[in-house]
């Protein structure tokens, strides 16, 4: 099936101008659609659904972001959905791809790294402005549209699983990775524990906030996006994993290592946008380990890089052989260096609390 097909399934009446592959995701096929004699271009999505096996779970759980946004006056957008002509949000092709159409958000762009460190303000405050909006919303009403996303024990079990097979023989050449990884694990499940005892509340939260899931329109954040994970979790998810790539000089799959560094300003505006929305919401615990997210998150991060790449990089869109290796060895080294940061970001943080 073609894009003229696709998209007449969503609008019969416009005739298609453009549709070419757009952004650095990693997980769905992301295409940018122009029609003639109209200024509202769209964004085209393939979902990949082998990562969400359940897309009407995940298109739900969009809905009721939507829903509950568009009934207050906001100054930051999400990504609204389109209905095909018989009304559904997702059109399955007859070759079983699953597609999924939402405005593009106009005049504006993602960042994969960041330009300069005012954006790590705007940043902060769009999502932060994402988790303060949804606090009126009940995690209970979510599906988990990736099971144990987040869950450390479960990506350590990942790990695990993984090394034991060492399906394509790529072990030997880890071992110094996997033992960094592995003289951490316990230290970081003493917050799955406080989790799990409801110590760190769960709420309605992004759960992918890299810093290409912001959109900017004139160096101001504008829109929140990729809303595939949003549902059950906790703050630390959200602010350490936007930290783990603003907070980082360098891209998150750089191949000189050398080129990664902590930028400390970046962490800096970056805590006070985001702590300026929702500090006076957070409780005692979050307040006092909020310092600990980044670690925590590039962390699950940088294993599940390495998990894949031990599977033979069957998860994440790779360019090259070494990627997900790349990936995994840029996180290794930001953790050592927000290691190194630990007292400064506290400091930080119990500044704007
Ligand atoms: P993935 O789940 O694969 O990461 P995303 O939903 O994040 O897919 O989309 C990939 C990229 O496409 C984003 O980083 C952004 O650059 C762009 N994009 C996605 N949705 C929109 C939108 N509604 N308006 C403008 N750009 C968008
Ligand atoms: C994926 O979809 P994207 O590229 O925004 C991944 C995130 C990772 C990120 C690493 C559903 O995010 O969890 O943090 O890659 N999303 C999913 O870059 O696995
Ligand atoms: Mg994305």
């Amino acid at each position: 099936m073609d894009f003229k097909d696709i998209l007449n399934h969503f609008f019969p009446h416009k005739q298609l101008k453009e549709v070419k592959p757009y952004g650095n995701g990693h997980i769905n096929s992301t295409f940018k659609v122009v029609f003639e004699n109209t200024q509202q271009e769209y964004i085209l999505q393939k979902i990949n659904t082998s990562v969400f096996r359940n897309p009407d779970e995940l298109i739900q759980n969009h809905i009721n972001v939507q829903d509950f946004f568009n009934c207050r006056i906001n100054d930051i957008e999400i990504p609204q959905l389109c209905a095909t002509s018989d009304n559904h949000f997702l059109f399955e092709d007859n070759e079983s791809n699953v597609w999924r159409l939402t405005n593009f958000i106009k005049n504006s762009y993602s960042i994969d790294i960041l330009e300069n460190e005012e954006q790590a303000f705007e940043a902060g405050k769009g999502f932060g402005w994402f988790v303060k909006t949804c606090l009126c919303l009940n995690p209970n009403d979510f599906s988990e549209v990736i099971k144990d996303f987040h869950r450390l024990s479960f990506r350590i079990a990942q790990l695990d699983k993984v090394i034991e097979s060492d399906k394509v023989k790529r072990l030997t050449s880890v071992k110094h990775l996997v033992n960094f990884y592995k003289f951490r694990e316990k230290s970081l499940m003493e917050i799955e524990k406080l989790i799990d005892n409801y110590e760190i509340p769960l709420r309605v939260v992004h759960n992918d906030t890299k810093i290409n899931n912001l959109l900017f329109r004139n160096e101001k954040a504008v829109a929140v996006i990729d809303l595939d994970t949003v549902g059950s979790g906790v703050i630390f998810y959200d602010y350490g994993d936007a930290i783990r790539t603003i907070g980082n000089t360098a891209a998150e799959d750089e191949k000189n290592i050398d080129l990664v560094g902590f930028n400390l300003k970046a962490f800096k505006l970056f805590s006070k946008g985001y702590l300026q929305q929702i500090a006076s919401n957070l409780n005692a615990k979050e307040k006092e380990l909020l310092y600990r997210a980044p670690i925590l998150m590039t962390y699950i991060m940088g294993i599940r890089f390495l998990a894949d790449y031990l599977n033979g990089d069957i998860y994440y869109k790779t360019k090259y052989p070494d990627h997900n290796l790349n990936r995994s060895l840029v996180q290794k080294r930001f953790i050592e260096l927000l290691e190194q940061n630990e007292n400064e970001m506290k400091l930080v943080i119990q500044k704007y609390l």
